[in-house]
């Protein structure tokens, strides 16, 4: 297996470095000074393609940068350039999706440019999202905004992560009205914390997705079903996340990388797929059976991540797995990370001598040609098949290599190749303020808010996939890049054309080399191969950075998010499509090194993904309601687990008898548990 982590890798929100910290008290006022301010609050979320106030790219944020891992300055050297250089390249697409098979290649399943998202470990979910769904974080409302945008389908988002494992929802809300708490961290360097959250999480996600249209995955605690008696919390947690998020929730995932619980200490040891398979078919009848499913194919498994001998994918689905659940699953998951920066019994990578694997085609093919034998197996049972986790390294990323330019070609490129080997959707992974990773990172609690976020490289790679799919839902890929016959630096020149409607509407042209001499810019024809091309024009978009190392000076379509502490999620700068003119049916375009390319083949298909432009939309200045998410209080009183069979559901926060900690709180009064009054004064642009 060309896959280069082993065994003992674990995720990313197990290291030492990405463990969640106890909430400093200070930062707990902070939450619960914006909670009462938030009536006076004023929201503002721009979706516009083009020119907010512009993000300064100044020098202080180098000086700003305090010792997180977020912000880490430092930049890797990046590979020599081959040295024999290849400048020209013919690109002869097959007109039709008939012609594409009969040149020996293959169309992937409809894809839509929503395609990349993210996973959003559930410990940091609201120090991402918000304090409340009264008290939403408008620049990751805007990060959000920039996809919806452009794809026509809201981002993917998934909830949860290593810290779904011990997680307990508590339906009268939390003691401080938290959306969660972190209520344990041990010192061990495997543990996560446990998570106590409150409906309010749900809530807020519902306000996400009334904002930004986000759909999303959540995970589901799966500790439970080792005891005999579990507390019935996970069939309310899931009933809970069904009825508040409704459409918008896309499946509920159960248990998180069980091939590492071993070694985690999570499971005993000799627990193995069998166990696996017989544990999920417990905790997902129960959920069927005590929970209020209004949806019953809800669940996402087995979300295998590390090449564990005898539990992979292709064991669980040999076990009966797929076949014996089929019925009831939304989607099957899995979750990897092409390497590690775990540091298990001393073994430390370094990232300046793994930086040169990201940066060709190699990288992609490799990872994603060990799951087309699953993919092809989970199409035709019928479900999509979900990258539920990845990023560049797990263990929290690694600095200069995360971070750059780099990491963001290769995830652009990572992503089109799952999306041709027939994976539905692939999201990364976005950690705390300790890790190299980010999409996206907030500031540090106790800093202002407002335009202080810091955007990761791989943010800009959601962009291009959303604009190289568009708003379709429509958009079939297929991978074009040359052979090394052709072109014998073809590795660094990975291509991919996107057929809608039977025809090709955008091809991806990729440059890896980093050369800021020139001497490896590519000049790439697009012709058709037995027809004639008819466009007389076509439009380019690029994406682009000094150098594959660069962290910050990256653009697309020359906007950009800018420094560290200095975005609000929004793109400054001028949207720049370059027009280019095609002569006979040949159209050339060139590809800088290092770059991008985005060639949109027709004005459609431009305009297909093209952000819409600012137009004011100016909100109710007091918007009160119920909502339209509301909860049945009766439903989950019935779903609180068959006490008759002794598994006394309960989700009080007095029930200590059930392991769970004691905190006083409130009741759910009367039979609708509405969503919380809001107040909020919105002034959105769309
Ligand atoms: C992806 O699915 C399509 C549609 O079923 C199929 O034609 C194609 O061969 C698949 N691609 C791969 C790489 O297996
Ligand atoms: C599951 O997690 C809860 C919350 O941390 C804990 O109280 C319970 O003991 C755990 N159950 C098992 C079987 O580990
Ligand atoms: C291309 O990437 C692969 C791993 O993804 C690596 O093994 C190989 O050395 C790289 N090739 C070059 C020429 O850098
Ligand atoms: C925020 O907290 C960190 C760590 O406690 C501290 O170093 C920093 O100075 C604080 N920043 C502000 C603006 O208070
Ligand atoms: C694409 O799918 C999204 C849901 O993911 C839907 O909202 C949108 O209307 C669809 N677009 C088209 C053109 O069908
Ligand atoms: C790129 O953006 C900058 C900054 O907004 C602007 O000055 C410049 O004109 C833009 N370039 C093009 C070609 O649009
Ligand atoms: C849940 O626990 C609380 C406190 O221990 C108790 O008052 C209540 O009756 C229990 N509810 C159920 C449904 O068992
Ligand atoms: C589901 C939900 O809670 N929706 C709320 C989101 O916020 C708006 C404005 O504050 C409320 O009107 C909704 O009820």
């Amino acid at each position: 297996m060309p896959r280069q982590i082993h065994s003992a890798a674990s995720s990313s929100s197990t290291s030492p470095s990405t463990r969640p910290r106890l909430l400093h008290p200070l930062s707990l006022l902070t939450s619960l000074f914006l909670i009462s301010t938030a009536s006076a609050q004023s929201l503002t979320l721009y979706t516009g393609g083009s020119t907010p106030t512009a993000t300064s790219a100044s020098a202080a944020s180098s000086a700003a940068y305090t010792g997180l891992a977020a912000y880490d300055p430092l930049t890797l050297v990046p590979p020599a350039p081959p040295g024999t250089p290849v400048t020209t390249l013919n690109l002869a697409l097959p007109p039709d999706s008939q012609s594409v098979f009969d040149s020996g290649k293959q169309l992937s399943i409809e894809q839509k440019g929503n395609f990349l998202g993210f996973s959003i470990e559930l410990s940091v979910a609201n120090s991402l999202m918000g304090s409340s769904s009264r008290n939403l974080k408008v620049p990751f409302l805007n990060y959000m905004a920039n996809i919806q945008t452009r794809a026509g389908a809201g981002p993917l988002i998934r909830v949860g992560g290593n810290s779904q494992e011990d997680s307990t929802i508590f339906t009268d809300g939390l003691e401080d009205n938290a959306v969660l708490d972190k209520i344990k961290v041990s010192a061990g360097v495997t543990d996560t914390p446990v998570i106590n959250y409150s409906p309010e999480l749900f809530y807020l996600m519902a306000n996400v997705t009334s904002l930004v249209g986000a759909e999303w995955f959540f995970g589901l605690a799966f500790n439970e079903s080792t005891v005999d008696t579990p507390t019935g919390n996970v069939p309310i947690a899931a009933t809970y996340a069904q009825q508040i998020l409704g459409s918008s929730l896309r499946g509920l995932s159960v248990g998180n990388e069980p091939d590492l619980y071993v070694d985690h200490n999570k499971r005993a040891a000799g627990y193995g797929v069998t166990d696996y398979v017989s544990e999920f078919n417990k905790m997902t009848q129960s959920v069927l059976s005590d929970g209020s499913l209004s949806n019953s194919v809800a669940f996402l498994g087995p979300s295998v991540c590390c090449d564990v001998i005898g539990f992979e994918m292709d064991d669980v689905l040999n076990a009966g797995w797929l076949t014996a659940n089929v019925d009831h699953l939304a989607a099957v998951a899995v979750q990897h990370y092409p390497t590690n920066n775990c540091q298990i019994n001393g073994n430390v990578i370094q990232a300046q001598d793994i930086f040169a694997d990201f940066l060709n085609h190699t990288s992609a093919q490799s990872l994603v040609s060990p799951y087309l034998g699953n993919a092809a197996t989970v199409q035709a049972a019928g479900k999509e098949m979900i990258m539920l986790e990845t990023n560049t390294a797990s263990c929290g990323g690694f600095p200069g290599l995360s971070d750059s330019f780099g990491a963001a070609m290769w995830m652009t490129d990572y992503a089109l190749q799952m999306a041709y080997g027939n994976f539905s959707a692939a999201l990364m992974h976005v950690g705390g303020q300790n890790v190299y990773y980010n999409p996206f990172t907030p500031p540090p609690s106790n800093q202002s808010t407002t335009k202080q976020w810091t955007t990761g490289s791989v943010y800009y790679s959601t962009l291009l996939i959303s604009e190289a799919f568009g708003q379709s839902n429509v958009s079939r890929v297929v991978d074009m890049t040359p052979s090394t016959d052709v072109d014998a630096n073809a590795i660094f020149h990975p291509a991919y054309a996107v057929y809608e409607n039977d025809a090709p509407s955008r091809v991806v042209l990729f440059n890896y080399i980093d050369d800021a001499t020139g001497a490896n810019d590519l000049s790439t024809t697009i012709t058709l191969s037995g027809a004639t091309l008819g466009a007389t024009e076509v439009y380019v978009r690029y994406f682009r950075a000094p150098t594959v190392s660069e962290q910050y000076d990256i653009t697309w379509a020359n906007q950009t998010l800018g420094y560290s502490f200095a975005s609000d999620g929004r793109l400054a700068g001028t949207q720049e499509t370059v027009t280019i003119t095609c002569t006979d049916g040949s159209c050339v375009v060139p590809v800088k090194a290092p770059s991008i390319a985005i060639v949109f083949m027709t004005q459609d298909a431009l305009t297909a993904s093209t952000a819409k432009q600012d137009v004011q939309t100016e909100y109710a200045t007091s918007v009160i309601g119920s909502g339209s998410a509301t909860v049945d209080a009766q439903a989950l009183q019935t779903s609180n687990g068959d006490t008759s069979q002794g598994k006394g559901g309960n989700t009080s926060k007095g029930a200590k008898s059930w392991g769970m900690p004691r905190i006083d709180g409130k009741r759910i009064v009367g039979s609708v548990f509405t969503a919380s009054i809001f107040s909020a004064v919105l002034a959105l642009t769309i």
